[in-house]
């Protein structure tokens, strides 16, 4: 299957309260956000499916990668551009038989989760937490930067060569620097964009961060 392009920074939404998730996402798209994971845990089927079919008008006008959490049912009826999953979610052969073409992210949050996904039909991993964060209920044990040292140093050690994978819960602006030093491919942001006081300049704060931390890599003439 060919390569999808997955971006350095991703946008996770918070709550459940659309209007909110509305103004937060168009407040990172107006400033060069470009990848936007709806998260809505709370919602009901009918709630979730209009504030998705929202923000599918929304990230067209911006040419924005729209993903929903959890459920690729929703995201196949939404022509979402993919799902992410988490382990108790549907497993990634089903996915991909509902969203053949579109992007299948994936929860993980061990060495062994990393290892398993790359040689599945994912296209990328969510790797985390990086630290404690009150955003998801029921977090696995945190990892740390110096985890995620170890961890892929040892992937390299084995020869194994992870699908994109990015660091997730608790990242903030700090990070950015270490993190790109790991191996990570880029970052999932929830809190540090949806709680400042201001997501529009928070996200902009980011997209340099991940411009300066993961300069794109020029293409040959
Ligand atoms: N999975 C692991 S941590 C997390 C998810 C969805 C929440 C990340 O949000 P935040 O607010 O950036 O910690
Ligand atoms: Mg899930």
């Amino acid at each position: 299957m060919a390569t999808k392009p997955i971006a350095r920074l991703q946008y996770i939404t918070d709550g459940n309260q659309p209007e909110e998730i509305i103004r937060h996402c168009t407040a990172f798209l107006s400033q060069g956000g470009r990848w936007i994971q709806l998260r809505m845990k709370e919602a009901d089927d009918q709630l979730l499916t209009d504030t998705a079919q929202a923000l599918r008008l929304l990230t067209r006008r911006y040419n924005a990668v729209l993903l929903i959490n959890d459920r690729a049912d929703i995201a196949a009826r939404c022509d979402a551009d993919g799902v992410h999953l988490g382990k108790q979610d549907m497993d990634t052969p089903s996915a991909r038989k509902l969203l053949p073409d579109k992007i299948i992210g994936r929860t993980a949050n061990t060495l062994e989760d990393v290892i398993a996904l790359s040689h599945s039909e994912a296209d990328y991993i969510g790797l985390g937490p990086l630290r404690f964060t009150t955003t998801k209920k029921n977090l696995s044990p945190v990892i740390g930067i110096e985890g995620y040292e170890r961890l892929f140093s040892e992937l390299h050690r084995r020869g194994i060569n992870p699908l994109p994978t990015v660091g997730i819960g608790g990242v903030t602006l700090d990070d950015l620097s270490p993190l790109s030093q790991t191996g990570l491919y880029g970052v999932a942001v929830s809190s540090s964009i949806t709680r400042s006081s201001d997501s529009g300049a928070a996200t902009a704060a980011f997209v340099a961060g991940v411009e300066r931390f993961w300069p794109p890599t020029p293409t040959k003439k």
